[in-house]
């Protein structure tokens, strides 16, 4: 039986991708180190220190932990000054109708993002009341795929991991999803997401009839 659905937020609620992206390429040239959206990529669902590694990786010198946290900090400072560009349409198509639809049928949903500013992000996308939880990003010690954000969300909202599904967009999530016991849907397809249990293109596709049934 469907307890709870938890949701990642970048590529499933909305795409903060692309204002990752400028704020991260702004640092890059600053630095005067490469980065595209190519490279940009392989940043997705991964947390914050870990992105600046993978890109200073690209540079040609090595930065103190102290120029680290500096770097990071003011990634984050253009990050949020992006942020305030964002409004409820930037959510995914069908979002909004499906957290609607679940919250009618009495199964919880919760938040499992890497994303510090995730509670930020769904009050400027005007969703926050049709959340039960928000997994708190900064408390979790093990970043995705480790299980523990996907098990930290299921507890939040107080359904054993076994009635749980979740949804994601990037295969580190899946892989963690899986590792916290429960079935993981990708918005993508067999190739970006090879080990997803279900596919689809897009939030749109899916209804609590469907979510339920995947749970079985
Ligand atoms: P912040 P998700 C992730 O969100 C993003 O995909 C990733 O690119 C970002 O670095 C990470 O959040 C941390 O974000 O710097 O705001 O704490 O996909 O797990 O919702
Ligand atoms: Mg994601």
């Amino acid at each position: 039986v469907l307890g709870a659905v938890l949701f990642d937020l970048d590529g499933v609620i909305t795409d903060t991708a692309e204002l990752h992206y400028q704020a991260w390429k702004d640092l890059a040239d600053e630095l005067g180190i490469p980065f595209d959206r190519e490279h940009n990529e392989k940043l997705k669902g991964v947390d914050r220190m870990t992105s600046l590694k993978l890109i200073l990786q690209n540079g040609d010198r090595t930065y103190s932990p102290e120029e680290m946290e500096k770097l990071a900090h003011s990634k984050n400072e253009r990050y949020k000054e992006l942020l305030t560009t964002l409004t409820p349409e930037a959510l995914l198509p069908g979002v909004r109708k499906l957290l609607k639809a679940l919250r009618r049928d009495g199964i919880r949903t919760a938040l499992a993002s890497a994303s510090r500013n995730a509670p930020t992000v769904l009050d400027r996308l005007g969703v926050t009341d049709l959340f039960d939880y928000v997994a708190d990003a900064g408390a979790v010690a093990l970043q995705k795929p480790d299980a523990e954000i996907f098990l930290n969300a299921a507890a939040g909202v107080g359904v054993h991991p076994l009635r749980c599904i979740g949804i994601e967009d990037a295969e580190a999530g899946v892989i963690s999803i899986h590792r916290a016991g429960m079935p993981a849907v990708g918005i993508g397809t067999t190739e970006t997401l090879p080990d997803a249990d279900h596919h689809v293109d897009s939030p749109a596709d899916l209804t609590p009839a469907l979510l339920r049934e995947w749970m079985n």
